[in-house]
């Protein structure tokens, strides 16, 4: 994500649509991946089109410059934009069940930070059904507190901080589960605990990837 620029274009899922099941059904991660996901591209695209002096700017850029957008694309470029950036890293941080669990200094990490991984469970599951409406729950690695932390973002508003690593990551949009669980979140989160890709969760806590950007 940190090099890619305009025109932005949809990632491809990592795995098959139905390679998650049963925990996420092939139907919702097609429509989720297909039409939600594709769509943000597109409007972020179409906002930006007449933008050229723009379009040699990252994701992680223009969303975090916002300041600097022209006043009468900034909206479409933080929804979108962010839709974009979130969903990306969504796919790529849930994977096939059975990518492990925590291990080495990822786990110590965890350990550290909330008690047990029971805890840290709780704690995810805590903040993602307690989140209002529409958004995403986050780990995040922090840099500068030396710590692991859950954080829940409303809407599409993504974690941007130089000093911040997304680890995992959970939408909570009624679009992520409401073909499946209905207004059920929490049982949906549970399934998104069976699908989190911790291989991917410490390549990224040992190389943090987000810094460079
Ligand atoms: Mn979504």
């Amino acid at each position: 994500m940190t090099t890619q620029t305009y025109p932005f274009q949809l990632p491809s899922l990592p795995y098959a649509p139905d390679a998650l099941e049963p925990h996420f059904d092939a139907r919702t991660i097609s429509i989720h991946h297909d039409e939600h996901h594709r769509v943000y591209v597109e409007r972020l695209n179409a906002a930006l089109k007449d933008h050229p002096e723009l379009h040699d700017k990252t994701i992680e850029y223009l969303l975090r410059n916002l300041n600097r957008i022209p006043s009468g694309i900034r909206t479409a470029v933080r929804n979108d934009g962010g839709g974009h950036l979130n969903h990306a890293l969504f796919w790529s941080l849930i994977g096939v069940p059975g990518k492990g669990t925590p291990t080495g200094a990822l786990l110590e990490a965890l350990l550290d930070n909330f008690g047990s991984l029971d805890a840290f469970h709780a704690k995810f599951r805590e903040v993602a059904t307690g989140h209002f409406a529409s958004g995403w729950v986050f780990l995040v690695a922090d840099s500068r507190k030396n710590a692991l932390e859950v954080l829940a973002m409303p809407d599409h508003h993504c974690v941007l901080g130089t000093h911040q690593t997304v680890l995992l990551v959970c939408d909570v949009w009624e679009h992520a589960y409401y073909l499946k669980h209905q207004q059920k979140r929490a049982d949906y989160v549970d399934c998104w605990w069976q699908v989190a890709n911790w291989h991917e969760a410490a390549r990224r806590f040992d190389r943090p990837v987000e810094a460079a950007a």
